[in-house]
């Protein structure tokens, strides 16, 4: 089995981004609660970011979500974002919280209301330019409630018009990543359910249209560590959005309800080239911090993903293949159990240690006493929706 010495150049580049969203107050149709020194503006959901970077070294960018993330100069706002020590990354479109849009936006019916919802997605190229960001993550609440209310094929017809139309304005240098979810806000049906509806859609339109695996998103049971393999081997992973969830769309803490799935999609990540130097996959944070503090959920979910990275790359592979190869079923089973039961955190605090981070982020965030200073400075921090 390798040794965390063998793994460290894998670590040193790993790279997890944080939404601006995770940063504001969140909750569910029953109430927001709010935390002492939530972000009142964009630029403070940045420098929170660049806290969690700081004490972690894991997370460099920070993702936008427009119209919440809207200011009158983008460029302005990345050249912030500098001075705070990260970059602005995936721009998020969204197409959900206008009255227009209740019966779709891609997919309408109508041309002005896909007019419309095109030219956001417009406005949001315009945007990546201004920012630098390669990614425009595209999610759709489009759907239906009942049978028989919508034709989902002629949805489906066009929303490959749509998608063409701002897949034509994607820069050479940029990617349009395409998420699907299985239900929610619609009951019956979905315009993009599942990968294969986001992988048809996208491959239609060329290479630098990709799937977002947003780990929230499936049926209770559902397999997605094999999603995971399949769009890697079918080269069309572009990112993911990592949460955890216990019921349904949950955004909790990613690797808090279910560490072990966590184990096994990072296992299929790095057995599919994801975390190889060459690979272009991203991986985002998308989660939502309803009751506990944001910025250590923050930083507690970065540390979740390093750990099952650093678990993940221990996997003794030859010795998988070779009990594998041999129909070794218990013996293959129990090489890849080995891996997730390595508990790697003294290793990891050494290692980040000797990179001038702390060694506990956890820790060294509440005895740092920033927390209290922004509870202090910030009074009628926003909601996650309503930034800026
Ligand atoms: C939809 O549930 C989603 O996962 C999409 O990624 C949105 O952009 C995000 O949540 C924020 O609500
Ligand atoms: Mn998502
Ligand atoms: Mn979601």
């Amino acid at each position: 089995m390798p040794v965390l010495d063998d793994i460290a150049p894998q670590l040193a580049a790993q790279a997890i981004e944080l939404p601006s969203w995770a940063f504001g107050n969140s909750g569910t149709r029953f109430k927001v609660f709010s935390t002492p020194g939530t972000p009142r503006t964009i630029q403070e959901k940045i420098a929170d970011a660049a806290t969690v970077h700081r004490f972690t070294g894991l997370a460099p960018t920070v993702a936008l979500h427009i119209p919440w993330d809207q200011v009158d100069d983008y460029a302005a706002l990345a050249r912030y974002a500098s001075d705070q020590g990260v970059a602005l990354g995936t721009i998020n479109s969204n197409t959900f919280q206008d009255e227009d849009y209740k019966f779709g936006s891609l997919t309408h019916s109508d041309p002005t209301i896909r007019r419309k919802a095109v030219d956001h997605h417009l406005r949001c190229l315009e945007i990546m330019a201004a920012t630098g960001s390669r990614d425009l993550k595209i999610w759709l609440a489009d759907g239906s409630n009942y049978a028989g209310q919508q034709d989902m094929r002629g949805r489906q017809d066009r929303l490959a018009e749509s998608l063409a139309e701002i897949y034509a304005q994607v820069g050479a240098e940029q990617r349009l990543v395409l998420e699907y979810k299985f239900f929610e806000p619609a009951f019956y049906h979905t315009d993009v359910p599942d990968w294969g509806t986001a992988c048809a859609q996208v491959t239609a339109l060329g290479e630098r249209a990709l799937v977002c695996l947003d780990t929230g998103h499936h049926a209770p049971g559902t397999n997605i560590e094999f999603i995971v393999m399949q769009l890697l081997r079918l080269g069309k992973l572009g990112s993911f959005d990592f949460n955890s969830r216990n019921y349904a769309d949950d955004d909790l803490i990613v690797g808090a309800a279910d560490p072990f799935q966590l184990f096994r999609i990072m296992v299929e990540v790095v057995r599919g080239g994801a975390l190889d130097p060459a690979s272009s996959v991203a991986f985002m944070l998308d989660q939502c911090h309803n009751v506990e503090e944001k910025i250590p959920g923050q930083i507690r979910s970065v540390l979740n993903v390093q750990e099952m990275t650093a678990r993940a790359l221990l996997l003794d592979r030859a010795a998988l293949t070779a009990a594998q190869e041999a129909g070794d079923v218990l013996g293959a089973h129990q090489v890849l159990m080995d891996a997730f039961y390595t508990d790697v955190r003294p290793a990891l605090a050494a290692w980040r240690e000797s990179r001038g981070l702390p060694a506990e982020p956890m820790a060294a965030y509440a005895a740092s006493g920033h927390q209290q200073r922004l509870a202090a400075e910030r009074i009628g921090g926003t909601q996650a929706s309503w930034a800026s």
